[in-house]
C-alpha cells in the first residue's frame, strides 16, 4: 500500500510553498518533494515539528519532532531527531525544489509524521555542529518563515 501525505506551508510574510510525501509500504523510506517560494538564495532548516497546531502561527508547533529524546543533527546522522531534514536552498529565483528521501521519516504507526508541522526556517540549519547549546536543539535554523500541518491525500 503506497502512503501520501501532502502539506501547505503558509506564514507571516511571502513564503508558501507545497510539500508531497509518499512512503511505499510500512517500513519504506519516505519521498518528500515539492517547492518552496519567497526565500532568500541559499539554505533553510527544514524540520518537522512535534505539534500539528498552527493556533498561534508556527510557534505553536513545538520543538523538532522527537520521540527518542536525541539530539539535533542532520538528515544523514545516526542519532537525530526524526524531524530533522536538514536545509532546502532556494536558488536566484527564491524558489527552493524539494527531493529528499528519508528512511527515519514514516507515514503510519504512532510515531507517523501525519498530524504534525512542518516548518520552512529563515536561517541555515548547522546540523548540530554549531559548538552551543542550541545548535543541539534547533540547529540555530532562527525564526520560522512558515508552515504547515501534514495531512493525509489521496
Ligand atoms: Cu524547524
Ligand atoms: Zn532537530
Amino acid at each position: 500500500m503506497v502512503l501520501k501525505a501532502v502539506c501547505v506551508l503558509k506564514g507571516a510574510g511571502d513564503v508558501v510553498g507545497t510539500v508531497y510525501f509518499q512512503q511505499e509500504g510500512d517500513s519504506a523510506p519516505v519521498k518528500v518533494t515539492g517547492e518552496i517560494s519567497g526565500l532568500t538564495p541559499g539554505d533553510h532548516g527544514f524540520h518537522v515539528h512535534a505539534f500539528g497546531d498552527n493556533t498561534n502561527g508556527c510557534i505553536s508547533a513545538g520543538p523538532h519532532f522527537n520521540p527518542h529524546n536525541k539530539n539535533h543533527a542532520g538528515p544523514n546522522d545516526e542519532e537525530r531527531h526524526v524531524g530533522d531534514l536538514g536545509n532546502v536552498t532556494a536558488g536566484a529565483d527564491n524558489v527552493a525544489r524539494i527531493s529528499i528521501t528519508d528512511r527515519m521519516l514514516t507515514l503510519t504507526g504512532p510515531l507517523s509524521i501525519i498530524g504534525r508541522t512542518m516548518v520552512i526556517h529563515e536561517k541555515a540549519d548547522d546540523l548540530g555542529k554549531g559548538n552551543n547549546e542550541e545548535s543541539l536543539k534547533t540547529g540555530n535554523a532562527g525564526g520560522r518563515l512558515a508552515c504547515g500541518v501534514i495531512g493525509i491525500t489521496q
